[in-house]
């Protein structure tokens, strides 16, 4: 456990330096939509995505140094998901790590078009990322954006979320959103490190199922929290996903048998790195990382 958190530490520190490279401070033009964007940016995540991207590139022996520009266009495109997921019109919710949520402190437009940036932000740093082959490049350029958009993807899921909203639905439809809404990008995240590390087409397939067995994990534990957890443990609301009647997996099976749940497919995650020739430590102990945390 003290290799993760090293490891996590790691990561937060290496991709926040080439975040605050790919966003200066001060930079100006227009002044309140950079401050906009720097306050949802370095408001505190988790980083979990580029910490995968990153764990996957570096058992396949990818130098960590070829990884950033992508690690951070992935956060970045999750950061607009959040900043846009918080508006009034979607989620209205005034608390976002631990801070007030983009909208409420620079207004709902700036919030808009500072969503709008980030994702085109993210884009251009992995289209200029010189360390990276151009083949490898529009490669990732187009798996994130299938991962952020439709027919299967993120932007996909919060769609079919909105419509599900006080709807009884299967526990495949329950699936099937989270899968788009959330596990997409997570497993894209994985396979942009296995891509820059230059794995075979068999490893790259081995590391699309970890991560939508991540992806998955990390949704169901997400929801866990929901209910289980208080607002200032989390740094966002609590019972959100009660209050608005989200589908969710203790919403559908209460919250013992979600927990049990997790635990399978926590093992199935780990069960799928077995044939890996490779080492496997931190991978999995990003696993137990989405099993055990608490925000
Ligand atoms: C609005 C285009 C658009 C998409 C929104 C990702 C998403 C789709 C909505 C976020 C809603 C939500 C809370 C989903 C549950 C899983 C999730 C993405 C949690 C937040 O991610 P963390 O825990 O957050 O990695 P940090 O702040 O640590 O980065």
């Amino acid at each position: 456990m003290h290799q993760l958190t090293e490891f996590l530490k790691g990561v937060t520190c290496d991709v926040d330096a080439r975040l605050d490279q790919l966003i200066p401070a001060g930079a100006t033009s227009p002044r309140t939509l950079h401050e906009a964007i720097r306050w949802s940016v370095f408001a505190g995540g988790k980083r979990f995505r580029p910490a995968i991207l990153i764990a996957v590139g570096e058992a396949l022996g990818a130098p960590r140094s070829t990884m950033l520009s992508t690690a951070a266009a992935v956060e970045m495109i999750h950061t607009y998901s959040l900043i846009h997921d918080d508006l009034p019109a979607m989620d209205d919710d005034d608390l976002r790590r631990g801070k007030a949520t983009c909208h409420v402190k620079f207004g709902e437009a700036t919030a808009i078009l500072a969503g709008d940036v980030l994702q085109t932000l993210a884009f251009k740093a992995v289209a200029d990322d010189a360390g990276l082959s151009a083949e490898d490049r529009i490669r990732i350029i187009s798996l994130l954006a299938e991962a952020s958009g439709t027919p299967y993807g993120m932007v996909s899921g919060q769609q079919l979320d909105l419509d599900a909203e006080g709807n009884e639905l299967s526990i495949q439809e329950i699936a099937e959103i989270h899968a788009q809404k959330t596990g997409a990008l997570i497993t894209a995240s994985a396979v942009c490190g296995a891509i820059i590390a230059s794995a075979r087409e068999e490893e790259i397939t081995v590391f699309r199922s970890f991560g939508e067995k991540l992806g998955l994990l990390f949704q169901i534990t997400d929801d866990l929290l929901d209910v289980t957890q208080e607002t200032a443990t989390l740094g966002k609301t609590a019972g959100k996903d009660v209050s608005s009647r989200k589908a969710t997996y203790p919403a559908h099976y209460g919250h013992v048998k979600t927990g049990e749940m997790a635990k399978t497919v926590r093992d199935d995650a780990l069960k799928g790195l077995n044939d890996l020739d490779r080492d496997t430590v931190l991978l999995r102990g990003m696993v137990e990382f989405v099993v055990s945390r608490n925000s």
